[in-house]
Formats: structure tokens, C-alpha cells, sequence
């Protein structure tokens, strides 16, 4: 009944447009403990702290912080907290508040960091007046004002640059005993709460944290992905706050606040003057609200009525249902600090296997083995380069997992040996629902070992998924991680080898028939037996892990992949949840979209939006998950897919099949062209995440990440950067014959080229620029170098050994700059100095090509076909190439109106340091 209802809501809504069911989310006003916590605007705040305890030692400060009746002249002590301020490397603080003696523990979200924080040093500086004063080794100081308490962090010019609990709504609720026929539900605190047809037992009554944060002199706020939302985060006042909490969607909607799939709760604040961000660690379901004061709201413009003009200051107000406070706040002074610092908490993406860069060929299904052969041959027919094929749901027995139907594909192993012959890799998927079904092995291995997700009684929780009647594996019992990272070894999963690779979908977890589609709150986790074990103190609720379910099944399939292969290849993972942290573990994707230009445009904000929160490697579904892409979508969602980091078409199941092949001739060739510019780039984007490994900054990065002081550029969310050298504003609007494009860099005199025609443009702010169905806008960044390979090959794995063309695009200095990353794409040999990472720099006099660890090599045969130089005013009359003890006299070809310079077949080897001289 309930799969038949299912179908009918897909055929339906692939009928007509689509829409979500709002009805099946909550809102805040539905949620408990935001209704709850939002209704609390106290004057002045109850907690304080208590002086006399204050103790700093090593890097941490701890205290004692009270909540005081502050209705009374007599200070009745309410409730007593520790309160732990610790001193990070890199200007970042971290603030905890917990109950001092509370009735259980309290849950500290687990998987996001990366391992425990660095300590940076701090000092006491003063204890005097009610204020406490410390200051970390950098000389960041931090107020602690005990009564009100509140949390001033200053900036190194000693300016307020981030505020805690100035609004005064800081709150822990303190664990209670549960009193005696307390029950019911009134939805504001109760033991008990209702949603639809959903009771949430709420045994630990109510546990909610909140605290307010305020950014004095920003312009904007950024983060806590993941919406549909614009990129800068708008006011919440007048609606519902921004939602995380990772739920399945069916049919989300844009320019929403509804919580999707991904939570990742960390918050930027933007002004020319400085960034700074907080990483709100908590992994219970938050909302989030924010006012931005120059916004011209209510709030804003009272405020301007006292204060003469429009005040500079957005406030955020983070609230999670459970947990402690627990927030790491960073000083900046620029977004690339902020982001680092996050990612210096959270972990860097690993340097990925080179195919998963390249093109991802999907649907929901290839239908059998014979499917799987013909469109990997039609793209060899049709002479376009793909690197992988994915399996969908359907390729299992019956949905179970770690099966294969044996009809469709009764020959995995000799499949996949098709596709790696061409360098090729296979993708599947594997779910985390199991099959309830007796003599299928994992449910029967769960059953008995005790591995699935309890009930609120303690009983195995059932709920209804894919294959029916399911389970879900509990990660949090490392029995369970190890015993499901086991199942990705070769031997247990028969038909995959190296060169297949994994899909964890529906891992919010996704339960159809649970409230909002997901794991009832009450569920119980595992938790080690350590800190008491008795009663309420031996598991975790669902409630207070959720954000983080999804991390916990991509760590153990990350485990087992590494494990498969002997730690000796680099596994690929596309993850749908995500929360802080993912990035160590997979790459995601933005989840079920639709064939509209709407949900093409939101894949820009929604992906920089992911990649400031850590995760550089998102991307959405090419040409639209539901509904159909005509042409001209199609040909736009490539090329603007091409310029994303995960680059991958997907399709539903009864949508109409798209392959590129599929369309007019015509559009073919453009689908063609756009793959083509993917793959003549693919060393370039090689070489960007091998330094997002290194420093940990996006790869897709917003404009104002390079600009920050140019104020045009803090709300533009349509284009982005790669790395430093390309700005794409890729064309999300039909029919056009020209778009708005924004040059960034004007005071700095910046110059942007035209990729296709090398046209230089000084940075001006807004130009029109023209376009046709075959244009792309993507610019050059003077002053940058840029490798690209130009043979067309079947895969990325063929091009391996093929020349390099470098593109020099000059600054206004005559200089340009640029690094490659080489090794062999797929092992982890680059971590035994078998790579090469170069720096290639252009002077006047000449271009040199250098390690950077001269320690590294690689033997690649490689070598450098061609070198294009845009730009260039007064072209040198001879040039030569020096390698090693050999010296060549280069030819030269001159390029004029657009001032271009080829150095024809310079002939270098790339496996060693060049130098090419010129002569005026
Ligand atoms: O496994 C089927 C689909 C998959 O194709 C899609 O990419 C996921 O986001 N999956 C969701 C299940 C349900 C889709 C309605």
C-alpha cells in the first residue's frame, strides 16, 4: 500500500510541477523547543559568573557560571554550569557550557572534528570590576563580563569583533528527574511531543541549548548550509529561522529555509573591515535565526531611530534541541582565515582519486549489464570522454545490499573489467536502510549481534524504506563500523574491485514512514558503557545524533574501502547527508532537483555555500533529477556542470532517458564541447584540490574570499572563483543573448581574460557580456598560469601521459604565476614523496618550472606541448629551454591583436625542473 502511495505522489509529480509537501516538516512553531526558545526574549540574561572560580590554566579557562533569579533582590542561585574557554592555534577560541553535575551526561556531538583541537597559549590578563580579561598567545583578547555574562572577543586592533550572549539568550536547560505522571504533550516542554501522527517519548524531557551571537560592524552573514537559500543569509524575523536538521525532501523547494539534507552549522560574517565565523558543534536538530540590521526590518529600523543611522551589525541566535553549548568562534581577520580555521577544526577533503574529477555518467537505473556496455560504448561512439558509470538501486537483489540481481547482472566482475579496459569506474550504491528478510546475511548478522538502531523500548526499530520492512545499523556501536566497513572488502561484496566505487544515499537516515520522513528522536544509539550505564545514562537518543548519523555510516564505508585494498587506493564516496566533517569522508551532491533553471541557478549558491562550510567536492544533478531537460537546459546544466567540482548527470527513473548522445546533433555537440573544457582542465582541478588538502580553503570560493574589501561582491552568489585563477559565471537564464558579468580586482588593477578569444577585460565591476548556446563566461585571471591538456581521450586515466599546454595569462606587471600537481591519480604513493608539485612562474626574462619539494618526483612522460602567453606588450625575441644540461632554441609565434605569444613544442619533461629564457 504504502510503496503503491509512493508511486502515485512520483507519477503525479512528474506529471505535473512539483512541490513539496510542507505539510510533512515542521516549522518552528511545530517544533518544540524552537517554539519554545524563540518565545524567550529576556531583558537581561539569568546566567553569570561566579569570580571566584575562575581559574586559567594551560590554555583553557574554567569557572563556575550560575543562572540567579534575577526576579528577587536576594540572588537565589538557580543552577549551577562549567563553563571551559580554551585558546586554539590560528585566533580560533572554543566555548563550552555545560550543567556542572548533570543527571546524565549530556551528548558532545562526536565525529566532526578532526581530532582533538591545537592549543594555542592564554594568559590571564585581568580579574577586576566584575570583568575578567584573557588574551591568547596572538594577543586576541577576550571579556568575560560576569554579571550579565557575557563573551566580548576582540579583534588585534582590541575592537569587538564577535559577541556572545549580548541578547541574553544563552539557556541550558537542566536535565530533570522526571516527575511523577508528568506526561501529555503541550509542545513547549512536556515529556512528550506530537507531530502529525508521531509521539516523540522525549525521556530525557527537556534539554535544549541556545545561544546568541552577534557580528558588530558585518554586512552580511554566510553558512550553516544546507539551503535553497541565497548565499548571504537574509532575516528571519518576519518568517521561519534557518533549519538544520537532515531530513529526505521529496521535491524540495528554492529559496527556502527548510531544512534539506546536509547540516553543517557554521556561520561567517562578512565586512570590508573584517570576518570572522562561529562553528556551532552540535549535532541535534538547530534552527537559526538571523537579523541583519542594515536590512531595513523592524528591529533595524528602531534601532536606527536611537542610534541616528543605520547600525552595521547582524545577530544570529543558534538553538539545538539537545546537547551542550559548545561553540569555536574565529577571529578572522579574512575569509580565508575563517575558512581555514574551520577546516583546520574539521579536516581537509584527501587529495581524490583523479577519475572522480572527471565526468559522472548516472541514472536511476542502467537497466542491466548490457545497458551499462552500450552507454559506455556510445560515449566512445560519439567520441565523448566519461570516466564513470553509476549504478542505482535497482542493480541489487531486491534492494538488499551488498547483493547483485543475479538476472540483470549476472556478471559484475567481467563488467567492470569492460569499464576499466577503458579506464572507466562503476559507482553503486549502497543504502543504509537493511531488508528485514530472513536469510538475507546482514539482517541476519544484525539480528543476531545485536547491530540495528533501538526503539524507544529497546526493541529493534523497524521502519519502511526501499525494500519494505527495514532496519539501520547502528554506527555508533564500533562493532557495527567495523562489521559494515567489513562488507566492503572484495571477498564479502563479489563483482566489485578496485575500480568500483560507492554511494551512500539516503543517510539522514531517510525513513519513509518516520516523523518527517526520518528516525523517530526517541530511538536509541549505542554510547560506551564508560560514563554510567544505568537506565537513561546507557544510551544516546536518535535526537542527540542525528546531523551526525549520516558521517558515521561514510566513515565506516570510507574504513572498509581503505581496508579493501590494503590502504593502497584512494576510494571515492558520494555522500547525500552531510554535517562538519564530511569532507574528510566523501564528496556530496545537492540531492533530488528538477530539470528547471531555477534549481540550475541554486547549484552555484548551494555549493559555495558547501564549500565555505568545508566541503569543497558538491555538485547537483545534471540536467535535473525530476522532470525532463529540454536542450537548451541541458546544454547550459553542462556547461555550468563543468565548472563545478562534482560533475555528474543523474536522472530519475521515469523520466525520459537524456544521454548526451540522446539530443539533436546539434546539442550533442555542445554537450560534447562542455565535457571537453572539463577534461582539458582536469590537471587544473587536480592540482586544486591537492592544495585544498594542503591549506584547507575552498576550491569553489565566493568572489569577496579574494576581493574582501570590495563590497559589490559580498552578495554576488551567481559567480565564484576557482581557486584564484578562474571566475565562471555560468548562463542560468533561457534564451539569453548576453549576461551581466562582475570583474572583480578594480582598486587592485586586476585583468581578467576571456578564456575563449584570451581578451583581457580590467576589472571594472559589471559589463555586459555576449553570449551564444556555445559561450561559457569564463575568465583568467591575470597574473595566473593554468595547465591544461588538449588530446581528447575516452577517460581521464588515458590522458595521463599526454602534454601539457599552459596557458599565462600576465598581470599588469608582466608576471604570472601557477602550480600543477602530478602523481599517479589513485594510490597513496604521493604520500612517499612519489608526486610532483611545481610552481611555474613567468617573468619578463623567462618562465621557470620548479618543485616545490625537491624531495618529490614523480616519472611522469608528460612534457609541455605548447605555452600560451595572453597579454604580453613587448614579445621577446628569442627564446631557449634549459633542462638539465640541454639547451634548445624555441620557435615563436606572435598572435597579434590579441597579444598573444605560443612558444611552440618547448618539449620539456615534466618529470624535472625546466627553465625557459627569453631574449629581447
Ligand atoms: O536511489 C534512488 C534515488 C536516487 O536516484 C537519488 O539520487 C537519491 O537522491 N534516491 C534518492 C531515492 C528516492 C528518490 C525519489
Amino acid at each position: 500500500m504504502k510503496t503503491l502511495g509512493l508511486l502515485l505522489v512520483i507519477a503525479l509529480a512528474l506529471a505535473g510541477s512539483l512541490a513539496v509537501d510542507r505539510n510533512n516538516f515542521k516549522t518552528c512553531e511545530q517544533s518544540g523547543f524552537c517554539k519554545r526558545l524563540r518565545a524567550l526574549k529576556p531583558e537581561k540574561s539569568q546566567y553569570s559568573l561566579n569570580l571566584d572560580t575562575v581559574i586559567v590554566h594551560g590554555n583553557v579557562l574554567t569557572a563556575e557560571v550560575n543562572t540567579v533569579d534575577t526576579e528577587t533582590e536576594k540572588r537565589i542561585v538557580l543552577w549551577n554550569y562549567a563553563l571551559k574557554l580554551s585558546a586554539l592555534v590560528d585566533g580560533t577560541f572554543r566555548v563550552e557550557l555545560d550543567e556542572a553535575d548533570p543527571l546524565y551526561p549530556r551528548y558532545r556531538t562526536m565525529l566532526a572534528l578532526d581530532g582533538e583541537p591545537k592549543a594555542d597559549g592564554l594568559k590571564l590578563v585581568s580579574n577586576e570590576k566584575g570583568v575578567v580579561t584573557v588574551a591568547n598567545s596572538q594577543g586576541h583578547k577576550v571579556l568575560i563580563t560576569a554579571e550579565p555574562l557575557r563573551l566580548e572577543f576582540l579583534d588585534l586592533d582590541g575592537q569587538l569583533a564577535v559577541l556572545l550572549n549580548g541578547n541574553s539568550q544563552l539557556v541550558v536547560e537542566p536535565l530533570k528527574v522526571k516527575e511523577e505522571g508528568e506526561e501529555g504533550d503541550d509542545n513547549e516542554g512536556a515529556r512528550g511531543e506530537n507531530f502529525k501522527s508521531h509521539h516523540d517519548s522525549k525521556p530525557r524531557g527537556n534539554e535544549a541549548v541556545s545561544l546568541d551571537v552577534s557580528f558588530p560592524e558585518a554586512d552580511h552573514v554566510y553558512g550553516i548550509p544546507e539551503h535553497t537559500d541565497k548565499f548571504s543569509l537574509r532575516t528571519t524575523t518576519a518568517g521561519e529561522p534557518y533549519r538544520l536538521y537532515n531530513l529526505d525532501v521529496f521535491e524540495y523547494e528554492l529559496d527556502s529555509r527548510m531544512a534539506i539534507y546536509g547540516a553543517i552549522p557554521v556561520m561567517y560574517a562578512h565586512s570590508a573591515k573584517r570576518t570572522t565565523g562561529v562553528f556551532w558543534h552540535n549535532s541535534a536538530e538547530t534552527w537559526v535565526d538571523v537579523v541583519n540590521h542594515a536590512e531595513g526590518n523592524v528591529v533595524s529600523s528602531l534601532v536606527n531611530l536611537v542610534t541616528g543611522g543605520q547600525k552595521k551589525q547582524v545577530d544570529a541566535r543558534f538553538m539545538s534541541e539537545s546537547g551542550i553549548v559548545d561553540v569555536f568562534v574565529f577571529l578572522g581577520s579574512r575569509p580565508k582565515d575563517v575558512f581555514r580555521q574551520f577546516t583546520r577544526l574539521t579536516g581537509v577533503a584527501p587529495v581524490p582519486p583523479k577519475f572522480s574529477l572527471a565526468y559522472h555518467q548516472s541514472r536511476w537505473n542502467y537497466n542491466d549489464e548490457n545497458d551499462v556496455r552500450s552507454v559506455s560504448e556510445n560515449f566512445d561512439a560519439h567520441d565523448i570522454p566519461a570516466d564513470v558509470l553509476w549504478l542505482d538501486i535497482e542493480y541489487t537483489d531486491r534492494k538488499k545490499y551488498f547483493t547483485w540481481d543475479a538476472e540483470k547482472f549476472p556478471n559484475p566482475l567481467e563488467m567492470v573489467a569492460n569499464l576499466s579496459a577503458v579506464g572507466r569506474k562503476l559507482v553503486v550504491i549502497i543504502d543504509p536502510h537493511i531488508k528485514r528478510e530472513a536469510g538475507y546475511f546482514l539482517h541476519e548478522d544484525a539480528t543476531d549481534n545485536g547491530y540495528y538502531v533501538q526503539d524507544k523500548d529497546g526493541k529493534v526499530y523497524e521502519g519502511w524504506c526501499w525494500p519494505g520492512s527495514s532496519s539501520y545499523l547502528d554506527f555508533f556501536d564500533p562493532r557495527v563500523s567495523k562489521y559494515y566497513a567489513e562488507r566492503y572488502l572484495f571477498e564479502n561484496f563479489p563483482g566489485t574491485t578496485k575500480d568500483v566505487h560507492h554511494w551512500n544515499d539516503m543517510n539522514e537516515p531517510s525513513v519513509f514512514n518516520g516523523p518527517e520522513i526520518t528516525m523517530p528522536k526517541d530511538c536509541r544509539h549505542y554510547k560506551p558503557p564508560q560514563d554510567g550505564h544505568d537506565g537513561l545514562a546507557s544510551f544516546w537518543e536518535h535526537r542527540h545524533v542525528h546531523n551526525e548519523y549520516g558521517l558515521w555510516n561514510i566513515r565506516a564505508t570510507q574504513q572498509g574501502m581503505l581496508d579493501r585494498a590494503s590502504g593502497q587506493y584512494r576510494p571515492f564516496i558520494l555522500t547525500r547527508s552531510a554535517f562538519a566533517g564530511t569532507q574528510r569522508y566523501a564528496a556530496v551532491w545537492t540531492g533530488d532537483n528538477a530539470a528547471e533553471w531555477g534549481f540550475l541557478a541554486v547549484s552555484v549558491p548551494m555549493c559555495i555555500s558547501m564549500a565555505a562550510a568545508g566541503i569543497s567536492f558538491c555538485g547537483s544533478d545534471v540536467g535535473g533529477f525530476f522532470k525532463y531537460p529540454e536542450a537548451e537546459l541541458m546544454t547550459r546544466w553542462y556547461q555550468a556542470g563543468a565548472y563545478q567540482p562534482f560533475f555528474r548527470a543523474h536522472s530519475h527513473i521515469e523520466t525520459k532517458r537524456r544521454e548526451p548522445w540522446l539530443y539533436e546533433p546539434a546539442t550533442t555537440a555542445l554537450l560534447r564541447d562542455a565535457l571537453r573544457r572539463r577534461y582539458a582542465l582536469i590537471d587544473y582541478w587536480y592540482t586544486l584540490f591537492y592544495e585544498h588538502s594542503l591549506d584547507g580553503l575552498p576550491v569553489m570560493r565566493p568572489l569577496f574570499q579574494e576581493f574582501p574589501e570590495e563590497e559589490d561582491t559580498f552578495t554576488i552568489d551567481d559567480h565564484y572563483l576557482l581557486g584564484e585563477e578562474l571566475l565562471i559565471r555560468p548562463v542560468v537564464e533561457p534564451g539569453v543573448s548576453s549576461v551581466r558579468v562582475y570583474l572583480p580586482g578594480k582598486g587592485a588593477g586586476a585583468l581578467w581574460y576571456d578564456v575563449d578569444s584570451y581578451q583581457p577585460h580590467a576589472a571594472n565591476g559589471y559589463f555586459t557580456q555576449d553570449v551564444n548556446i556555445a559561450k561559457i563566461p569564463v575568465y583568467q585571471r591575470g597574473g595566473t598560469i593554468i595547465p591544461r591538456k588538449e588530446r581528447v581521450r575516452r577517460s581521464s586515466a588515458l590522458m595521463a601521459n599526454d602534454p601539457y599546454t599552459f596557458v599565462v595569462a600576465l598581470d599588469a606587471d608582466n608576471k604570472a604565476h601557477g602550480s600543477l600537481y602530478i602523481d599517479d591519480g589513485e594510490t597513496y604513493d604521493h604520500k612517499n614523496n612519489k608526486y610532483i608539485y611545481a610552481h611555474i612562474d613567468y617573468e619578463p626574462s623567462g618562465i621557470t618550472y620548479s618543485f616545490v619539494n625537491e624531495n618529490a618526483s614523480y616519472p611522469t612522460r608528460s612534457w609541455v606541448e605548447r605555452i600560451v602567453i595572453a597579454g604580453i606588450q613587448a614579445p621577446p625575441k628569442t627564446a631557449k629551454l634549459v633542462q638539465g644540461d640541454k639547451q634548445t632554441a624555441l620557435q615563436m609565434t606572435l598572435h597579434k591583436g590579441n597579444d598573444v605569444l605560443v612558444v611552440r613544442k618547448p618539449g620539456a619533461s615534466m618529470a624535472q625542473p625546466w627553465k625557459i629564457v627569453f631574449s629581447y
